[in-house]
């Protein structure tokens, strides 16, 4: 067997699905070598097994507007691998949302969740049910319709979502409530909780604190850190709004933030109050970046653009897959970046990242810039169990911990004859082998 044709068979069993085939192409052709001088996986057949969910659960959400118009949304949970843990994983509601896309992110959270050393097997869920314009008792209505299905498959030792594009602190606790309505049960099922009902201190920072760890130990391996470099950051959700946080933190100027109408240039650096700002922004409902042009004058708008023409030092694209291109990588190389992280899961194009490895230029996959997130999840799945919470610095403490050790195993299984070290190659490396072990000593399940 080739790689062109397993990568056949897969295509032709998953047709119609570009993210999901995308996702595997990159992991088999980075972990290929790894695979195929095992016998033990070959025997087992272990890679076309790790291509196939375990299960996928597709269910109707009907809901009531507030004109009393009832809409029907699709609601999916993909359930990938819980060969290390139970399935782990965030919900999307977004419009694009298809089973494309979630098994492309349930596929990415096997190795994630892997690369953290928590016990997490991979999932991911969601809908395609749109925000923008509704009303908060609009969005509460289709978050319990949603869980009035999701409860029967979900449980603390079965799968445990979360948060990811659409879903935030409010939908969480409007999905907690509901679960635990129908299940009479207060549990650890979900994670992103309040802080005052299980949830843990530092979960809605971690992934942007994460990324920046991460980017800050690529730095180091230059002998750079963040202070005085200029930082463009696309998106302005929760990703984008921890990253920025601690990016200034460390000295570090971030001039840029987008959304689906444009991006913003603000050469100031978006710090303070204004971090607070985006907050606001992305509560509105609204689908736009512009606004903060109108708050902040002395910023500056540009429709329909990208932020990757910025000269920057560092690029964190934070809002989407597929949101930085070949073109978009020439101009940051052109431009002299010297490092790209990903905040957001898969935004960067197979051509683009092709085109930062062969610059030789620091590049993080977001299996392991973006793993805070999940790995602030198991955090606060621990404390769930343990009945008690950690503080502030004790839970970023570890995170920080976690994510030099992620970068450490990137180190070490990505790491060229030249010295340079492949990040995605490392992180497809550990995060695989791990789960394909478990998958071998669990036998043919
Ligand atoms: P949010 O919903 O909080 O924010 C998403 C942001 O991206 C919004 O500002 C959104 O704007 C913007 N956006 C959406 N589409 C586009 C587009 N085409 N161009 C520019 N901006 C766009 O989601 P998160 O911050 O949680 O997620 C962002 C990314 O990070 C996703 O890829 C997610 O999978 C990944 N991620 C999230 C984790 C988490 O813990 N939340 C963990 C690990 C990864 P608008 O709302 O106006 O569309
Ligand atoms: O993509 C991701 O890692 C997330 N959206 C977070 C998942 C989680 O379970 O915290």
């Amino acid at each position: 067997m080739t790689i062109h044709d397993f990568m056949a068979k897969v295509a032709a069993k998953n047709q119609g699905e570009p993210e999901f085939l995308q996702a595997v192409k990159e992991v088999v052709e980075t972990v290929w070598d790894a695979y195929i001088s095992n016998p033990r996986f070959v025997k087992a057949n272990i890679l076309e097994r790790i291509v196939e969910p375990e299960r996928t659960i597709i269910f109707r959400v009907p809901w009531m507007d507030d004109k009393g118009e009832v809409h029907v949304q699709r609601g999916y949970r993909v359930q990938f691998n819980s060969a290390i843990g139970p399935y782990k994983g965030g919900l999307r509601f977004h419009p694009s949302v298809n089973l494309s896309i979630l098994k492309f992110l349930g596929f990415e959270q096997i190795f994630k969740n892997s690369l953290t050393t928590l016990p997490m097997g991979g999932g991911k869920g969601g809908s395609d049910f749109d925000a923008k314009g509704k009303s908060d008792a609009e969005i509460m209505r289709f978050c319990q319709a949603f869980m009035s299905e999701l409860f029967r498959h979900i449980g603390p030792n079965t799968d445990v979502p979360a948060g990811d594009i659409g879903v935030g602190g409010r939908e969480i606790g409007y999905l907690f409530g509901m679960y635990k309505k129908l299940s009479n049960e207060f549990t650890g099922v979900l994670t992103g909780k309040g802080r005052n009902w299980g949830g843990s201190l530092i979960r809605p920072e971690a992934t942007g604190f994460g990324a920046v760890y991460f980017a800050e130990e690529m730095l180091k391996t230059q002998g750079k850190s963040f202070d005085g470099l200029r930082v463009a950051l696309s998106g302005f959700g929760n990703v984008a709004w921890g990253a920025a946080q601690k990016i200034s933190e460390l000295g570090g100027k971030v001039v840029t933030i987008s959304g689906p109408d444009g991006y913003i240039l603000d050469e100031e650096g978006i710090s303070g109050d204004k971090i607070d700002y985006l907050l606001e922004l992305r509560a509105s409902n609204n689908d736009r970046v512009c606004d903060y042009a109108d708050v902040y004058p002395n910023s500056k708008f540009f429709p329909g653009k990208r932020p990757w023409e910025v000269k920057v030092d560092v690029a964190m694209p934070c809002a989407t897959q597929n949101e930085l291109d070949l073109n978009d990588a020439k101009a940051l190389v052109a431009n002299a970046c010297i490092c790209i992280a990903e905040g957001a899961n898969m935004p960067c194009t197979p051509e683009a990242v092709e085109i930062f490895i062969n610059n030789k230029i620091l590049f993080a996959p977001g299996k392991a810039a973006n793993a805070g997130g999940v790995a602030t999840s198991g955090l606060e799945m621990t404390q769930n169990s343990m009945r008690f919470g950690w503080s502030r610095d004790e839970v970023d403490a570890r995170l920080h911990e976690i994510m030099k050790n992620i970068h450490e195993a990137c180190a070490t299984n990505g790491k060229q004859a030249d010295g340079f070290v492949n990040y995605v190659k490392g992180a497809n490396i550990a995060g695989f082998l791990k789960v394909a072990n478990a998958m071998c000593d669990m036998g043919v399940v």
